[in-house]
């Protein structure tokens, strides 16, 4: 097991890191021999309600190659990256052996490794299906699964843990030895309760993770704290294929190593510069810094917030995803300048939305077209407009009626129209369509033979398990 995070014994830890004093297990229950063994270890008193929690956050290795790689299993052992237009956007961990950084361009990635291996990933649908069936099985182990990404799930496992204590009782803490790896190579201590519970996350997140592997062919990686914030933080520790547990005495270690404050979630690059005007550029002067300053500066609240995240702190419960709210997509270019080229990418990308529409069977009552202007070679803010789309149009979506299409890109246009004036030169680098306000199908229009032949069946390299959906990016 590898190091990953110095020792923080010399430091005296400044009085917010200390944990709240705690005198109950939070909602555990407990049968009394694992009470007994709290009475005799004084320090088994951490489990406070901010451990009390199991949070474990898997991200899937270089998703987009896995995925490549299920359907074409030729590609198994060479570099291989995933482009979209001249953008290397992942790759796998053989190109990532040889030099190749995922997120450069697609001539930087050949010159570092002539031999790399690309295929093209804009159509997002297999890596989609391939998201939602990963959730899925995810959720056979759990309800609570919080989609965080097209290749990142949250699991609150607290109650999975709370019930294996219970079953195992005193044995638990006898049979819990932790499956990976253990944040700063700490010791697990099986008279504290915060870490027996992680040590039993750890090993339902090793079967989720083989689980994943056994059944989809993917691998990943698990952070295993006691909050969303530390888990994934965590996760990536040890990568690809591995897992790491975050002690809570090792969460002031792992935000302090990170090593840029826009790396803390909600910094951004505009609050990185407020920030650094007030001489604040580490995750260490953030950490330190009085209260009052950054209240001055970015207002009450997201000062508290930040505070919070500088300290690990993170009460945010996991939230079941449920069906998407909306299905978008989207497309960017250089430049695109003419209504026939405009009408002709909305036109595909209402195509291909209405594809996953008939998968999702919900029928949606809004459309919204975003866009992206482009002036004297400066790219501006997305700007969008939406509207209700008129009941007769609801009602053929998912019909089979082809006549659908054109009117849905007709509104479409209407609100590119609103947005553009054709009659002067325009510069646009991107066009979104959403469709949101999704709403379930009278059950009427489910019963017609129509509804079922138009609904398509994947045409990927794996049959659909689950709908398809917008990425959460
Ligand atoms: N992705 C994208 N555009 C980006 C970054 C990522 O389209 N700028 C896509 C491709 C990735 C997927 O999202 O495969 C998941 O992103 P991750 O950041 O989790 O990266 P990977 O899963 O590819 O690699 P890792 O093993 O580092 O998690
Ligand atoms: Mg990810
Ligand atoms: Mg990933």
């Amino acid at each position: 097991m590898e190091s990953c995070g110095e020792e923080d014994e010399e430091a005296p830890e400044p009085d917010w890191w200390l944990p709240e004093p705690r005198g109950r297990f939070g909602s555990v229950s407990c049968k009394p021999a694992i009470l007994g063994v709290r009475a005799v270890h004084g320090n088994m008193m951490r489990s406070g309600s901010d451990l009390r929690r199991v949070i474990v956050h898997l991200d899937l290795d270089c998703f987009y190659a896995q995925v490549e790689t299920i359907c074409n299993p030729e590609l198994r052992g060479k570099p291989l990256g995933v482009q979209q237009k001249n953008l290397l956007i992942t790759c796998n961990y053989e190109a990532r052996k040889l030099g190749v950084k995922k997120t450069t361009t697609v001539k930087e990635a050949k010159e570092k490794c002539p031999e790399l291996l690309l295929v093209k990933g804009e159509d997002l649908t297999k890596y989609r299906e391939m998201s939602y069936k990963v959730t899925a099985l995810l959720e056979e182990f759990t309800p609570l699964v919080e989609r965080l990404a097209l290749d990142e799930n949250f699991m609150d496992v607290t109650e999975m843990v709370e019930k294996r204590l219970e079953e195992w009782g005193k044995d638990a803490f006898s049979q819990m030895p932790v499956s990976g790896h253990v944040y700063g190579n700490r010791t697990v201590s099986l008279h504290d309760l915060a870490h027996v519970k992680l040590a039993i996350g750890s090993q339902i997140a090793a079967e989720m993770r083989e689980s994943v592997r056994s059944r989809l062919g993917l691998t990943g990686c698990a952070g295993i704290a006691s909050n969303k914030l530390l888990a994934k933080m965590v996760s990536g520790t040890f990568r690809p294929n591995q897992q790491t547990i975050l002690l809570p005495e090792s969460r002031r270690d792992l935000i302090a190593h990170l090593d840029n404050i826009k790396k803390l979630p909600g910094i951004g690059s505009k609050t990185a510069q407020r920030l650094a005007a007030l001489g604040l550029t580490t995750i260490c002067s953030l950490q330190m810094c009085p209260a009052a300053v950054l209240e001055k500066e970015l207002g009450v609240s997201a000062a508290r917030t930040l505070q919070k995240v500088c300290r690990g702190e993170d009460d945010v419960p996991v939230t079941p995803s449920g069906p998407p709210q909306s299905l978008s997509d989207e497309d960017s270019f250089k430049k695109c300048s003419s209504e026939v080229e405009v009408e002709k990418k909305v036109g595909e990308l209402i195509a291909s939305l209405l594809v996953r529409l008939y998968k999702d069977g919900r029928k949606p009552h809004t459309i919204k077209l975003t866009l992206r202007k482009c002036i004297t070679n400066r790219w501006l803010n997305r700007e969008g407009r939406q509207c209700p789309i008129p009941p007769h149009v609801v009602q053929k979506i998912g019909t089979g009626d082809s006549s659908v299409q054109n009117q849905l890109v007709a509104l479409a246009m209407k609100l590119f129209h609103k947005m553009i004036n054709v009659k002067v030169l325009f510069h646009i680098t991107l066009l979104s369509v959403c469709f949101s306000n999704l709403k379930d199908a009278p059950a009427s229009a489910k019963q017609s033979i129509g509804f079922y032949l138009t609904r398509p069946s994947s045409s990927n390299c794996n049959k659909l398990v689950h709908v398809s959906s917008e990425p959460i990016y």
